[in-house]
């Protein structure tokens, strides 16, 4: 049997995909759309005081393209906060004109493909940082589910470590060579959701996610080992940027 990599877990993630009813929002009356965005606002600067806390971190950005308008990404201590928060958000009046497209639950995950032999990763401030992290405010998000292949003579969990600690090594230097244009948050999902990770990327520059996503496919790791699910691209949202995108 392959040995099982080891993996330092942090917070628990929801990537919740949402889609306005159209129809539904412009019937609204102006007073109950006021209410809905007004409450909205609530939740957005109770979420701040989460962040703020450190007791979790949110992202909000807008979704391109017909397979969602808007996504949250709330990252929490458990899996009872988040469940908590989903509810609680199902019950606003904004929700009503909200359809749930698609959701991803995970954890944020860090394997120990790249760590120091003999260190302990807990005592590192930086590993600490990047398993319970404030999501960036850039302008965009990639978000996209992904497995590690099991088929025929490319099968991931049938290789040795050695051999995936070489592979991943390679994929790290590709990763880090985008240092400082992309912020990478992977997340795990066995036994959680119907892929095995989550990964979500965020820049400045959206350009900057197609060309890292194609350079890694170049990549064995990606090339041989990877099936990907489906790509969600989006601009980052706040109060006032949603306000005007719900104007009508
Ligand atoms: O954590 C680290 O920085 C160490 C190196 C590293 C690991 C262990 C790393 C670096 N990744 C790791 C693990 Mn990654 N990553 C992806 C994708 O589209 C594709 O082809 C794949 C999707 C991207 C774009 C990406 C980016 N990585 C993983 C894992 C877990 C694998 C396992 O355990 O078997 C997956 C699924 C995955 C996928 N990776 C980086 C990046 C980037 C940008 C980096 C550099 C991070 C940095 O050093 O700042």
């Amino acid at each position: 049997m392959s040995e099982a990599a080891q993996t330092l877990e942090g917070w628990y993630a929801l990537h919740d995909f949402r889609m306005i009813d159209w129809s539904a929002w412009k019937r609204a009356s102006e007073a109950d759309r006021e209410a809905a965005l007004d409450e909205l606002h609530s939740f957005l600067s109770v979420w701040t005081g989460v962040e703020e806390r450190k007791e979790g971190s949110t992202a909000f950005y807008s979704i391109v393209g017909q397979k969602a308008d808007f996504v949250f990404m709330h990252l929490r201590e458990t899996l009872e906060e988040l469940n908590e928060l989903e509810t609680a958000f199902n019950k606003t009046r904004l929700a009503e004109y909200t359809i749930p497209v698609y959701s991803y639950v995970s954890i944020v995950e860090l394997s120990n493909y790249m760590a120091q032999p003999g260190t302990d990763p807990m005592q590192n401030p930086e590993v600490a940082a990047r398993l319970k992290p404030a999501l960036p405010k850039s302008k965009h998000i990639c978000f996209y589910p992904m497995n590690k292949r099991r088929e025929g003579s490319d099968n991931w969990y049938m290789l040795s470590m050695d051999e995936r600690k070489t592979m991943m090594r390679s994929h790290g230097m590709i990763g880090r060579s985008y240092a400082g244009r992309v912020k990478q948050i992977i997340t795990g999902s066995v036994g959680f959701d119907d892929w095995e990770w989550g990964v979500t990327l965020f820049s400045d520059d959206a350009l900057t996610f197609k060309k890292l996503v194609y350079e890694m496919r170049f990549d064995e790791v990606s090339a041989r080992y990877g099936d990907f699910g489906t790509f969600y691209v989006g601009n980052l949202l706040d109060g006032e940027k949603f306000r005007t995108m719900l104007s009508v």
